[in-house]
């Protein structure tokens, strides 16, 4: 499948494996980029020195491109800004912000950069920075999000800047990634749909979670703060809405000590109780164990398939 983003990132089907911090490890994102899509190694709040391992541990595993996501809220950002440098990381995704300080060191040493970006202000600064690309992420996905949804992001995006789009958020097959190109898109980013593969290292409780999911299972906790980030409804999640009821400072003090580190109490322990588990809306589609191959596979046939007969659709 050749689109923009194909031949930008010297990739053979254009599905970008979402950011996942604590889950996107070397090893999932040479999984990805071997079936290839493009595998991101998810920075997070790393440190630079773990990053360093997981990138040469997808080394040893695929030639192939791989990425980098920097989330820009982390206080190691500068290290990994500067890592994925020395690093020859071929392509750098950003969340959490805005990119613009390092955008000129990272051309500089010929890497393509992509920020994900849930607004047409920050596309069109973006463009104007100098990246390559830009990932427009609506608010049906997991993690960190913005307030519009794909549907109506996505368009506006495209129309506003002249680089080749991503479309993010809601997409875990084919039906997705046809509608996205239908809005314009050049590629898809997906991260939910490979919470289900065999190479993505989540606990087991994780990952039944998210096979359980329906369309109704997610919750955006964390708009006081002004970090919203959709999970799973948890114990967690039911505690962090009810103390957003009425926010003071004593109960944003009790969630901010509820919600740290509480990814990793999902990701690595399973802790039902305390963890979050961070999902997109779609995890109700996401209903058996796959693995990479397959999932790009799966989307990119599908979306083909219906492209080409799309016109039938109508006669
Ligand atoms: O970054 C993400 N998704 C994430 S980051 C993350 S780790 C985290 N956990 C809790 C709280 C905060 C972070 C988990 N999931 N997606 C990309 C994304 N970027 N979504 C929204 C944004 C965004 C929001 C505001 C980007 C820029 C922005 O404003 C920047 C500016 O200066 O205008």
């Amino acid at each position: 499948m050749k689109t923009k983003i194909t031949e930008l990132l010297g990739i053979e089907y254009p599905v970008i494996q979402g950011a996942m911090a604590w889950i996107g490890d070397g090893g999932l994102a040479a999984a990805v980029s071997e079936a290839g899509g493009l595998g991101i190694i998810s920075g997070g709040a790393a440190p630079a020195e773990y990053i360093k391992e997981q990138i040469h541990r997808a080394r040893s595993i695929t030639k192939k491109p791989i990425g980098l996501n920097i989330m820009l809220l982390s206080p190691n950002a500068d290290d990994l800004a500067q890592l994925a440098i020395d690093e020859k990381i071929e392509v750098i995704t950003t969340g959490a912000g805005n990119p613009g300080k390092y955008m000129e060191k990272w051309k500089a040493a010929n890497i393509k950069v992509m920020p994900v970006v849930a607004s047409v202000a920050l596309a069109k600064r973006m463009e104007r920075a100098g990246a390559d690309a830009v990932i427009a992420e609506g608010t049906e996905s997991g993690g960190h999000i913005g307030e519009t949804t794909t549907m109506a992001l996505l368009p506006q995006v495209v129309d506003a800047v002249s680089i080749p789009v991503v479309g993010a958020g809601g997409c875990a097959d084919g039906r997705g990634m046809a509608a996205m190109m239908m809005l314009g898109a050049e590629g898809v980013q997906c991260g939910t749909i490979f919470l289900s593969a065999e190479e993505c290292p989540i606990s087991d409780k994780y990952k039944e979670l998210i096979l359980k999911a329906s369309d109704i299972s997610t919750v955006v906790t964390g708009r006081p703060s002004g970090h919203p980030v959709r999970a799973i409804k948890t114990p967690l999640a039911r505690k962090c809405m009810q103390l957003e009821k009425f926010p003071t400072d004593a109960s944003l003090e009790e969630l901010e000590a509820a919600t740290a580190g509480a990814l990793r109490k999902a990701v690595q322990d399973g802790n039902y109780e305390e963890g979050t588990f961070m999902s997109g809306q779609i995890a109700g589609l996401v209903n058996e164990k796959s693995n990479c191959h397959d999932i790009v596979r799966k989307i990119t046939n599908g979306a083909e398939e219906l492209l080409k007969n799309a016109a039938s659709r109508i006669g």
